[in-house]
């Protein structure tokens, strides 16, 4: 067994994230070097020093529904998914708190500053930084086995824990979310992506009608990972 109080913890936090909250991923950060950057107040952040990042797939059946434009449908998988994972982050906290650690769960989709589009903190800076996935062309968290198809949340500890390591760029010659998305936002070079066009698309849709949220999901249907839904259709089929 691993002599090392702190991978030790690691491995219990994750097993109880796992199989005990039902996530799908789930990484540690130190937050030392960024948490200066977080929209609160300082003597708050100061107080922790790793933040555990936890994701939860976007259901393939669901994106299925998506052509061209956001479904009743996904909106629907959109909000359910948020309050599970804000559920889940609040039930790590208490669970955290009871063994005598600060936790603070962020909130999974909360918009602090609207003008600039900005929350608490990035969810997906602290799961890049938990080695959850890289930044991909579509400007999404992109892990090796669900591609974009996940959602995070956040939950800032002092309770000292192993880090986990970031993972290289790795969407290579894949250019799919490029070629679907309704905006032109995405482009070559994941620095490119054009913030502007994307959002103007988002509140088309908004007032449109078709959901009552700046939510799209495209890029997301292409980017689905190593598990396509005609792979499991297929074996689907198969069984007997
Ligand atoms: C506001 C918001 C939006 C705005 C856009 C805001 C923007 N300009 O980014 C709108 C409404 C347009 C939007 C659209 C979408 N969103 Co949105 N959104 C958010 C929200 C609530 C806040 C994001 C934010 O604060 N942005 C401000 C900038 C500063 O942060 P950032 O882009 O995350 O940060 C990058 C850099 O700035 C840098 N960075 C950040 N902090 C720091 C600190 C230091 C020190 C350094 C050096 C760098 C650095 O690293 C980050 C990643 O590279 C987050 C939830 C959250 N709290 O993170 C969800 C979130 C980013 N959205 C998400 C999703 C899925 C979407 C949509 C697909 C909509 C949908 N559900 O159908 C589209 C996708 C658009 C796209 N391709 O990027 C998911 C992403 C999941 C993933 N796998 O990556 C998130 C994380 C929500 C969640 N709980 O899962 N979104
Ligand atoms: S959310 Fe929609 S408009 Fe924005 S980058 Fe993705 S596909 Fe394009
Ligand atoms: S669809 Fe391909 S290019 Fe786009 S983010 Fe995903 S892996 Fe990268």
């Amino acid at each position: 067994m691993d002599k090392d109080p702190n991978s030790f913890d690691y491995e219990l936090l994750k097993k109880f994230c796992l199989e005990e909250l039902g996530l799908d991923l789930f990484g540690v950060a130190d937050i030392r070097e960024i948490r200066q950057t977080f929209a609160l107040s300082s003597s708050v952040t100061g107080r922790y020093d790793y933040a555990i990042s936890l994701g939860k797939e976007v259901l393939l059946s669901v994106l299925d529904d998506i052509q061209e434009a956001p479904t009743s449908l996904y909106f629907h998988h959109y909000r359910q998914l948020n309050s599970y994972l804000d559920r889940a982050a609040l039930q790590l906290s208490s669970w955290i708190n009871a063994r005598g650690y600060l936790a603070l769960p962020v909130a999974a989709s909360q918009v602090t500053d609207w003008k600039n589009q900005k929350a608490h903190l990035s969810h997906k800076k602290i799961g890049q930084l938990a080695g959850l996935g890289w930044l991909g062309r579509n400007n999404l968290l992109v892990n090796p086995v669900l591609g974009a198809r996940f959602r995070l949340v956040t939950v800032l500890t002092n309770w000292p824990l192993k880090t986990d390591t970031p993972l290289p760029f790795g969407c290579g010659d894949c250019h799919r979310c490029q070629a679907v998305c309704p905006a032109g936002a995405i482009k070559d070079n994941q620095g490119d992506f054009d913030h502007l066009a994307c959002f103007a698309k988002l509140k088309e849709f908004r007032d449109r009608g078709l959901v009552g949220q700046y939510i799209c999901g495209i890029c997301v249907k292409a980017c689905y990972g190593s598990r396509r839904l005609e792979d499991i259709i297929a074996k689907g089929k198969n069984k007997p």
